[in-house]
């Protein structure tokens, strides 16, 4: 049977049981484009720009664990990809990225809407690869979800030269040539062995001051770290990507860590004596000053690193014991050799922290971000039924300080990128991925406004199940904040008043709507916003606060600035970073 390059990928996506798909069209893409015309194999998603579409695909991967599938024309197709691109492969989120180019005989000569593609994405993918010859496109394929998916997930990019896509070839018949494995291909770790464990179990089980730190490597394995925390009765911080994945209700979570973390999960991570490091990278958002960083662990010889991407292990921290694998196999082989201790010293000293330190806020007459999130928090009944995306700022860390996570993955936000706009488009493609499931996307002013184009997509597509709550502060509060701590108050390029109206413009998009303006009806509108159908946007106009607690650039972890007389004694002289 004869086939185009364009059908033998359609195909290949059916076999792979590719159910959504997000795409936006152009010229040097429609022969793949023109596969999705009237079937009802795999649904499309067009959204409003690819920047969206990526994010889309990031919230849909990152909420159901398979991979995020994008086609997008060449040219500015493929650069207006490169942020959710770099933004997914950062935070470990399986995307196949399918591009259109030019033909392969214009390639080089600054043709109409050329962009050296594979060129510019190999150093951010786990694989960037043009197809030059059509019988390369099944094997091409088996490898693009490979590779998404094994080890540290990642992002696959497939640059596909229109000729390639019309090009017919008798599919069952041919020698499904074998390509070049070797080109761009980066970056794909082995699984190790995991060793050491006896010797790793005996300086867990002597320590005195242990803490679990765990990384969204650990969010597949929710149920059997849990076991494990609840057994060996070791308290545990969390980055922001895997809050939830030990219920932060319970009392041996110390909530997440690092720059807006808790106080007493950095206050535990520079007492522990022992420091077990699971899926996570010790970024420097978790760290604070490295050279000031756990002290005690690395005096006593106690960080232990399990991460799956080899690349990790002693990367940004030394760590004493490191197993190069994946963190349920290491939980697995240690479970039932660490003894449960009490630990009674360590665990008062933590709960005595907690009550000195909770998370807290300036409390007034005013509404504030964090007025809101409580609300909610407080209202919310079963939170298994929600997930949370959220734009880049203040309120994406006030989110993450006062909503209790209790189930993984139920917080998708740009970690490691820190993509302002991320917030809507990838709350669509969670919605897409999980019709019954609710999505929340808990927004900034300025983060909204970068993406919300993309409410015509939330309308066409009917998201009943999805609501967006706009924190309205008229700044970029999070850098109107560094701007007032650390630049001497020069308020310089954070003010956002000439905002539009959000009320009014997802009205105009066809969202249902509703509006808080101070704390008197605050209860109420929560209640309505629970109650109401999607697509919805609440704006919340609130006045703008500062998110604390805050380690400041250059500081130790556990050197925080609180809501507090020291607020406004800081060394106004701290070098930015
Ligand atoms: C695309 C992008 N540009 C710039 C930044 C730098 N940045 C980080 S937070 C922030 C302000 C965010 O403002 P807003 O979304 O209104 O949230 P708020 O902090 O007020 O809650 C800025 C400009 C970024 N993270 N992403």
């Amino acid at each position: 049977m004869y086939l185009t390059g364009g059908q033998i990928i359609f195909n290949k996506l059916v076999k792979n049981n590719v159910k959504d798909v997000f795409m936006y069209s152009g010229g040097a893409i429609m022969g793949l484009i023109d596969c999705f015309y009237e079937q009802k194999k795999i649904n499309y998603y067009i959204n409003t720009h690819e920047q969206n579409l990526g994010h889309a695909a990031t919230g849909y991967a990152r909420s159901t664990g398979i991979p995020g599938i994008c086609i997008v024309t060449s040219g500015p197709g493929i650069t207006n990809m490169i942020t959710p691109m770099l933004d997914a492969q950062n935070d470990s989120t399986p995307l196949i990225v399918f591009s259109g180019n030019v033909q392969l005989s214009a390639m080089g000569t600054n043709a109409f809407q050329e962009a050296p593609a594979v060129d510019l994405t190999k150093h951010i993918t786990k694989w960037s690869y043009c197809v030059k010859n059509v019988n390369e496109i099944n094997n091409v394929l088996d490898e693009a979800f490979i590779i998404s998916q094994e080890g540290k997930k990642g992002v696959v990019h497939i640059d596909l030269p229109k000729c390639i896509l019309s090009t017919k070839i008798d599919y069952f018949n041919v020698n499904k040539t074998e390509y070049n494995k070797q080109i761009n291909k980066i970056d794909i770790e082995k699984i190790e062995k995991i060793e050491k464990i006896e010797k790793i179990c005996d300086v867990i089980n002597n320590s005195e001051k242990p803490v679990l730190y765990v990384g969204q490597g650990c969010n597949d394995y929710s149920k059997e770290l849990t076991e494990f925390v609840d057994n060996s009765n070791i308290p545990i911080t969390t980055t922001i990507h895997a809050m939830g994945c030990y219920d932060e209700t319970k009392d041996l979570s110390l909530k997440f860590l690092g720059m807006h973390g808790s106080v007493f999960a950095n206050k535990s991570i520079q007492e522990a004596d022992c420091i077990i490091a699971l899926g996570s990278r010790f970024d420097d958002r978790t760290t604070g000053n490295l050279d000031l960083y756990a002290p005690m662990a690395k005096k006593n010889k106690g960080i232990i690193h399990c991460n799956i991407n080899e690349k990790e292990i002693d990367n940004i921290v030394q760590s004493n014991y490191s197993v190069n694998g994946d963190c349920g196999e290491f939980i697995k082989n240690i479970k039932n050799k660490i003894v449960y201790k009490k630990r009674e010293n360590w665990l008062n000293q933590i709960n005595m922290w907690k009550k000195d330190y909770p998370f807290v806020h300036n409390k007034n007459e005013n509404m504030y971000t964090q007025d809101v999130l409580i609300e909610l928090n407080k209202q919310l009944k079963n939170k298994d039924n929600y997930i949370f995306t959220t734009g880049v700022g203040n309120h994406q860390m006030m989110a993450a300080q006062f909503i209790d996570w209790t189930q993984p993955k139920s917080f998708i936000s740009s970690g490691s990128l820190g993509v302002m706009g991320f917030g809507l488009p990838a709350a669509i493609g969670v919605a897409i991925g999980n019709p019954d499931k609710t999505v929340i996307d808990i927004d900034g002013d300025g983060s909204f406004l970068m993406t919300l184009s993309d409410m015509k997509t939330a309308v066409q597509y009917d998201l009943k199940n999805l609501k967006i709550m706009i924190l309205n502060n008229k700044t970029l509060g999070m850098v109107d904040t560094w701007e007032k701590l650390f630049y001497n108050n020069r308020i310089t390029a954070t003010d956002n008043k000439f905002a539009p109206s959000f009320y009014n413009v997802a009205k105009s998009f066809g969202f249902n709507v509703l509006q808080c303006n101070n704390n008197d009806n605050l209860s109420e509108t929560i209640k309505l916003f629970i109650e109401s159908p999607g697509p919805l946007l609440c704006e919340f106009n609130v006045d703008s606060t500062e998110c604390f607690p805050l380690v400041a650039p250059g500081k130790a972890l556990d050197d925080m600035i609180l809501y507090s007389a020291d607020t406004v004694n800081i060394d106004k002289t701290l070098p930015p970073s």
